[in-house]
């Protein structure tokens, strides 16, 4: 079919074909509509359902159709960009889908050609990011999300998988081209003068002072270098709360695009980040104190409780399911995850200030109406962002990183 011939970005026409003939999701007879929904800054995002549905029936089939494009979405035509990231997503997914099938979406079809994959509509859950803006609450997001990382992380790395079979994987997730962009936007951009940065006008003295601060670029130096060279796990790369589906109940973890082999706490402080920055965004002057506190304090627990039960289930899997007799050394276990937390606290830290002075900011506090809210977010993301980077080789603990972020919002 035309949908087999060589790279174009899809119609709305195709992706209700594809969806048709790759899957037996529909009933040939059903009348199909599709919308473009992709409100991310890389590809085509299409959901395909049925034109009648009732809206009493318990299922109605639809799917999602995701295409590639060759170039990033936010910023046009002039930032080219691999298809091959399609391969890698679906790939990443696959690998996710067998060790955490209730924590991703299900893949139904990959096509190289097109850079597209058709998988589960999720359109029953919400953004995260979405929802916590809105002052929701997840209760079971720890259990969850602790389950993805501590299964994800421990089965790709050294521990958890043949260390031959280990490398040939390193190999099918090289992604030169997205890990560039990690390193240009997160651990270089913002400490210059880059036209990347997309910086508020009340911004510029705080952005100075990022780019005068020696102490500060010495550790981001650091953090990058791991990120450069660690082959610790697959990471999914860009684990923020834009890349989660959630309900009360449920937890998908979509888009790892950025999916490559690197340092555990990249991913863990991804998701800290992004808590953290909601929490900034909360302190808004339409909120009262009351509403704040208790969503900061909701915020803090759950980083808290994220931390204390991946630690928990990594060192049983490693218990459990270590490779190797070396690995069981009395000690390394607790070198291995001090470690993984003061990583986490490090990019917990560069990941807040990308957000505030970098390229692509986040809705949490990019759209506070009010601009002296919008500043004062803005501010305590960048200084909390500036203290967890550089301290980030001294913790020794969760509650010491907590100590940190707490002060940074009361202080
Ligand atoms: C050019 S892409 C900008 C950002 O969007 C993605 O979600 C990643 O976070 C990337 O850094
Ligand atoms: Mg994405």
């Amino acid at each position: 079919t035309e949908n087999t011939s060589a790279y174009h970005p899809l119609t709305v026409e195709e992706a209700i074909n594809v969806a048709r003939t790759v899957t037996n999701v529909f009933y040939p007879t059903d009348e199909l509509i599709c919308d473009e929904i992709g409100d991310g800054n890389l590809n085509l995002v299409f959901r395909v359902r049925l034109a009648h549905s009732s809206e009493s029936a318990s299922h109605t089939p639809s799917l999602i159709v995701k295409q590639a494009l060759p170039y990033a979405k936010v910023v046009g035509e002039s930032w080219p960009l691999t298809l091959e990231r399609a391969r890698i997503e679906s790939d990443a997914l696959l690998f996710q889908g067998k060790l955490v099938p209730q924590l991703v979406p299900h893949v139904h079809y990959y096509d190289a050609t097109l850079a597209m994959t058709v998988m589960e509509d999720l359109s029953d859950h919400v953004i995260m990011r979405k929802g916590l803006i809105e002052g929701n609450r997840y209760p079971l997001f720890a259990d969850h999300i602790s389950e993805f990382l501590a299964h994800t992380l421990f089965f790709s790395s050294d521990l958890g998988m043949n260390q031959q079979q280990k490398k040939w994987q390193v190999q099918r997730f090289i992604n030169p081209e997205l890990c560039k962009i990690t390193e240009d936007l997160i651990f270089d951009d913002p400490y210059t003068n880059s036209p990347n940065n997309n910086i508020d006008e009340q911004l510029l003295a705080d952005h100075a002072k990022l780019c005068a601060d020696h102490k500060l670029h010495l550790e981001v130096a650091l953090l990058r270098e791991k990120f450069l060279t660690s082959t610790q796990a697959l990471l999914h790369g860009d684990l923020h709360t834009g890349s989660i589906f959630i309900t009360p109940h449920s937890t998908k973890v979509i888009d790892p695009e950025f999916a490559y082999y690197g340092p555990i706490g990249f991913d863990i402080g991804a998701i800290f980040a992004n808590l953290l920055l909601n929490a900034a965004g909360h302190e808004h002057w339409s909120l009262d104190d009351q509403t704040r506190e208790e969503h900061r304090t909701y915020l803090l627990s759950t980083l808290c409780e994220i931390w204390n039960r991946f630690d928990e289930k990594f060192r049983s899997l490693w218990d459990e399911h270590g490779v190797d007799r070396i690995s069981r050394t009395k000690g390394y276990q607790d070198v291995y995850m001090e470690q993984i937390l003061q990583d986490t606290v490090g990019y917990t830290g560069s990941k807040m200030i990308r957000r505030i002075v970098g390229l692509a900011h986040v809705a949490d506090v990019g759209s506070i109406p009010n601009q002296a809210a919008k500043l004062r977010a803005q501010r305590i993301a960048l200084q909390l962002g500036t203290a967890l980077v550089k301290s980030n080789r001294r913790i020794r603990s969760i509650e010491e990183m907590f100590t940190i972020c707490e002060h940074a919002y009361k202080g």
